[in-house]
């Protein structure tokens, strides 16, 4: 079997007659114990410079699941440490300590080479796929509105109250800002995929907390801008969207092939709204915690509920939070596996 023809590459292009591919958002990381052992050794950023550890930590979920796709170890904020945000990743979650305030702070920033500047996350591209040959893999950024979060926030936040001042108050900075993430993204992801990405996902983790109108021009209209210069590329594009419901029809109108969900919305909803469009989700992560059986029972609500089992990859509707019970994972993949199992 080619690396086209998998289940997870033909669901993205709604063409997929084998079983359903299942990967989880943030699958590498804290609820593993064997992460958290490769971590005892080294700080994140450590981590993330090592293509040698980032091969080891995507293979770990991997090895203990059977997940139908790979995705890159790193983090979204780590593209923007050569545009000059200076970031760290305390226990709290990230940091940044010279956010954007101003059209300056704006006119400081770099654009980037992803070559000589990010050379360790597409060395680990590289090392992946060697060891990996026949698991797609999946480069991933983070959108231009949610980086601006961080880079305006300096930190995470439930409101982003003064990335969303900055907008509207300061629109010629932000549309420099974003010009600048859209052409830094669009290098990145191209760069992901010549070094061997099979697709690429660009989380829109904070959107949800813009109004209709907003979430066009901040979220649709740049992330339209990056997809574009991707057409040809080969690839699948996925855009991933928290709290989705809302811009539904916007979202149909974004030039790629996979639309991720959240948990809050029926998976039939967005199969319907999106009839052109493989959708990946959205079991509620939370959901975890409750067990193998809860587990079981959710999974098996959420396939029934549909019917274009051709165009689904199944995943949570969220990362999956540290904590989560090892056996919960497994009895996720198994049931979404044994669900529709010809090969
Ligand atoms: O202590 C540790 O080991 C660091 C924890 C951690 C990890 C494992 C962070 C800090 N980032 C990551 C890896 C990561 N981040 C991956 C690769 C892992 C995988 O998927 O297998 C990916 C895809 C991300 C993406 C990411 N980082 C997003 C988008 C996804 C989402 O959940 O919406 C966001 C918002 C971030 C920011 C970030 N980095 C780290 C944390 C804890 C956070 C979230 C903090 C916040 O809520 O603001």
């Amino acid at each position: 079997m080619g690396i086209a023809d998998t289940p997870f590459l033909n669901a993205c292009y709604r063409r997929n007659t084998g079983r359903l591919p299942v990967w989880v958002m943030r699958q590498a990381g804290r609820y593993l114990p064997e992460y958290q052992a490769v971590r005892e050794n080294v700080s994140f950023q450590e981590l993330c410079r090592s293509p040698e550890l980032i091969t080891r930590v995507v293979t770990q979920p991997l090895e203990r699941f059977g997940f139908d796709a790979a995705i890159l170890f790193s983090d979204i904020l780590t593209m923007l440490e050569p545009m000059g945000a200076r970031v760290t990743f305390p226990e709290g979650g990230p940091q940044i300590s010279n956010p954007v305030r101003s059209a300056d702070d704006v006119k400081a920033m770099r654009r980037i080479t992803p070559e000589t500047d990010l050379p360790f996350v597409l060395d680990g591209i590289r090392e992946i796929k060697r060891h990996l040959p026949e698991t797609p893999l999946i480069g991933f950024a983070g959108s231009p509105f949610t980086l601006s979060c961080y880079l305006i926030e300096g930190a995470g936040s439930k409101a982003f109250n003064l990335p969303k001042r900055f907008l509207f108050a300061e629109p010629e900075a932000s549309e420099a800002l974003f010009d600048l993430l859209v052409d830094c993204l669009s290098q990145y992801l191209r760069a992901q995929v010549e070094a061997g990405a099979n697709a690429v996902q660009l989380f829109e983790s904070w959107g949800g907390v813009l109004s209709y109108s907003a979430f066009q021009r901040w979220v649709v209209d740049p992330v339209t801008r990056i997809f574009e210069s991707l057409e040809g590329a080969n690839v699948p594009r996925i855009l991933f969207v928290n709290n989705a419901a809302p811009y539904l029809d916007l979202v149909r109108e974004v030039p790629c092939e996979v639309v991720g969900v959240d948990f809050r919305l029926p998976l039939r909803t967005a199969m319907d709204a999106l009839p052109d469009k493989a959708i990946q989700g959205n079991l509620d992560p939370s959901l975890l915690f409750a067990g193998p059986k809860a587990v079981r029972n959710g999974t098996l609500e959420m396939l029934d509920s549909v019917t274009d089992l051709d165009r689904l990859i199944v995943n949570l509707g969220h990362g999956i939070q540290p904590e989560t019970p090892i056996e919960s994972v497994a009895a996720f993949v198994d049931t979404a596996h044994a669900y529709r199992c010809k090969s």
